[in-house]
């Protein structure tokens, strides 16, 4: 069997901990992928001593020089998509037409990093004293901490991972335990684009690292992706420790299909949005509120769709939905079937695990509709990550948004209307930091801001120009070349 190591001062070198994990395929649990470092605390140390030593000289490397490394970064990712996208169906199980966007992804946002090293725009301002000069530059920050989950192995941790350091900082990064070879082939990449040693390092384990990361006085500044759960913990840590921390957390995202809509286009966003990464994502559409006029005659087209998509392992190209990321994830799903029935919503398609021929050897579950969910039902509010649409019915343009809003999250949202004003009335008022127009919930581009609002950020956003807020800091110089003592708000009024 394949055993891995971790990638510390641009080397591949075994953990001090000297324990190893096992990495198996979720669509065939027979099918062990190999023995991943099981690191501890000497190992993420090593890390980021590695990072904080090359730190010193990273920062000085003008910005456009770092950014081509990045781009080189962003051509290898192209060269090797199909192999990752393989490698990344196999561990992860999202179907390879997916996996080879969670590539793109990575790819698009390498380019748009590198470009980015060309302008981190400062400003520059008239200063309100004569022979004085105002500037402001950003400025990297330090070493910073990378904690993702199993779900874009690639894509997130590309959105953190490449900025941060086209921004001058260097990187310790723990990819989730369930996709450990994505993070080992994502320093396989920096290494043959050239990074210098220590600019990026992989420690590989259990999710007990991401605490030693965020406690870590030599880790600056902490990107996370993952539940709120764990994301609220290390928020407090880090407020604690007066630590900047970027939180990508959960979300429950409504997704409101309107009498005016293209019915046919909102089916497709529905099942898409819903059933796509099998519903693992925090963009996932898992609230579908359907206007009362509308209601019955949508459910019935989605049931008979929903049960047209094809279950299996998602490197046979004629598959729909690949299975959830472990046993436990199937028991969340059981448990939330269980819970929707107890609260008296009514189960329409799915509801069980999926058992069928080689499906029996994978963590599988049926595409599931629960409908006639009411807002004060947890299927209606809490997180599921998993293959589970509730439908909720709404009377009006309003009472949807109001029923979109009656959660605790905020990321993604989406209106199917042909209604300019009803659209313009939802990007308004939908409390979130993403709203789609006649697109379903998911679908971010590398270039945009990501985020959420309410229980699902902390004000950051991820993605775009927005990030390099997270990843530097500001320098703001004062010049006075009046060759005299002029004292500002004193001497000039
Ligand atoms: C996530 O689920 O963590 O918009 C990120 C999307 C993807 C990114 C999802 N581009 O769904």
């Amino acid at each position: 069997m394949q055993r891995f190591k971790n990638f510390i001062r641009g080397e591949w070198v075994e953990p001090k901990s000297g324990k190893y994990f096992l990495n198996i395929n979720p669509a065939n649990t027979e099918d062990i992928i190999g023995e991943f470092p099981e690191s501890g605390k000497e190992d993420v140390d090593d890390a980021v001593q590695a990072a904080k030593e090359a730190f010193k000289k990273w920062r000085l490397v003008p910005a456009p020089k770092r950014g081509e490394i990045i781009k080189r970064a962003g051509d290898i990712f192209a060269r090797r998509k199909e192999e990752i996208a393989r490698i990344m169906t196999r561990e992860m199980g999202k179907p390879v037409f997916e996996t080879r966007g969670d590539i793109q992804e990575a790819i698009d946002t390498a380019y748009y990093a590198a470009s980015e090293t060309r302008r981190l725009f400062g400003y520059n301002t008239p200063s309100e004293l004569p022979n004085k000069a105002n500037l402001s530059f950003r400025v990297p920050i330090g070493v910073v901490g990378v904690i993702t989950a199993f779900n874009f192995p690639i894509a997130v941790p590309s959105w953190k991972i490449l900025p941060a350091i086209a921004a001058g900082n260097t990187v310790v990064f723990k990819p989730s335990k369930d996709v450990p070879h994505s993070g080992v082939v994502f320093a396989e990449v920096l290494e043959e684009a050239g990074l210098p040693p220590g600019v990026f390092n992989v420690v590989l384990g259990k999710g007990y690292m991401g605490n030693m990361l965020v406690e870590h006085p030599d880790v600056k500044v902490i990107g996370f992706t993952g539940s709120t759960e764990v994301g609220k913990k290390l928020g407090e840590i880090c407020g604690r420790l007066n630590k900047r921390i970027s939180l990508e957390m959960g979300g429950k995202n409504p997704l409101i299909v309107m009498p005016d809509a293209n019915m046919e286009l909102a089916l497709d966003g529905v099942i898409w949005g819903a059933f796509g990464t099998t519903g693992q994502r925090c963009t996932a559409t898992s609230r579908l509120i359907l206007h009362k006029d509308i209601y019955e005659k949508f459910i019935e087209l989605l049931v008979d769709r929903t049960k047209k998509l094809r279950l299996g392992d998602g490197l046979n190209p004629n598959v729909d939905v690949g299975p959830v990321i472990h046993e436990q994830q199937l028991l969340t799903c059981e448990e939330y079937v269980k819970i929707g029935l107890e609260e008296g919503a009514k189960l329409v398609c799915g509801g069980k695990r999926a058992t069928d021929g080689d499906l029996a050897k994978g963590y599988f579950f049926e595409p599931t509709i629960f409908i006639d969910v009411t807002s004060e039902m947890r299927l209606f509010k809490e997180e599921i990550f998993g293959p589970i649409l509730s439908v909720i019915k709404a009377e009006s343009l309003e009472h949807a948004i109001e029923l979109a809003n009656a959660v605790d999250y905020g990321l993604s949202s989406s209106i199917y209307t042909t209604n300019i004003n009803d659209a313009f009335i939802a990007i308004r008022d939908i409390e979130a930091g993403i709203t789609y127009i006649n697109a379903p919930t998911i679908g971010a581009e590398a270039h945009m801001p990501f985020g959420g609002v309410k229980g699902t950020g902390n004000g950051h956003r991820e993605g775009g120009w927005t990030v390099f807020d997270i990843f530097t800091e500001w320098k703001t110089v004062y010049i006075d070349y009046s060759n005299r003592l002029q004292r500002a708000q004193i001497d000039n009024y």
